[in-house]
């Protein structure tokens, strides 16, 4: 049995986040499937596991960590792969990783969780112009520092890649176009096309 159990659902790019950790450094692992959208996240055998009542979770032995930049964290001590070999490179990394969490990430899976999953009539139109605001201004941030570079942190992918790469995989569900932002494209297909690269859907399962 795989060492590593990463409680998720196919639709969930923040678990997508470290099941791409697993792809790509062809380390075994086991997914454990939310019914995120009949709630079991806030049942008490979940909020047990992360008072956060946020998905993902990875159990690995006694250990279990919730926020997906905590368990990529923990995944580059553990396995090694995509991190850092110094402190300066360890401090481009997070400066990447927070700014995923704190201005894209934040932005493009709320957008992208009201568009797809949301009847319109329940979408509130200033919240929804507020994200698309934010997230085109992460955007034209991300296209900007990407023009002539392959990896986002470093000269190598690390796992600010990995988490800027959360939702950017949804293909129609992604809720703008990124024929608008060639670099950003560019290095969506760099890392496609590393060894290992599985996309959401088929990497993490949508039922039990
Ligand atoms: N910063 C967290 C975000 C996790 C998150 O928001 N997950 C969504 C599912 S993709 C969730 O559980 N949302 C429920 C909520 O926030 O109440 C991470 O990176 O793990």
């Amino acid at each position: 049995m795989p060492a590593y159990k990463l409680t998720c659902f196919g639709q969930s790019g923040n678990a997508f986040k470290p099941a791409l950790y697993f792809a790509l450094s062809g380390t075994e692992w086991e997914p454990a499937w939310i019914n995120f959208f009949k709630g079991e996240h806030k049942d008490a055998a979940y909020t047990s596991k992360n008072d956060q009542a946020q998905v993902p979770i990875l159990e690995h032995g006694d250990v279990t960590i919730a926020q997906s930049a905590v368990i990529l964290d923990y995944l580059v001590g553990q396995i090694g792969q995509f991190g850092w070999s110094s402190e300066e490179e360890r401090r481009e990394i997070w400066k990447w990783v927070m700014w995923d969490n704190y201005s894209f990430t934040s932005m493009f899976a709320p957008y992208r969780f009201f568009a797809n999953f949301v009847p319109e009539e329940k979408r509130d139109p200033g919240a929804m112009a507020f994200m698309d605001m934010r997230m085109k201004n992460a955007l034209k941030t991300l296209e900007s520092h990407m023009q002539g570079r392959e990896w986002v942190a470093l000269d190598r992918p690390t796992i600010a890649d990995i988490s800027i790469a959360g939702y950017c995989y949804y293909g129609d569900e992604v809720p703008f176009d990124f024929a608008d932002y060639p670099a950003i494209s560019a290095w969506k297909d760099r890392l496609a096309a590393l060894p290992g690269f599985v996309p959401p859907y088929e990497l993490m399962p949508t039922s039990a």
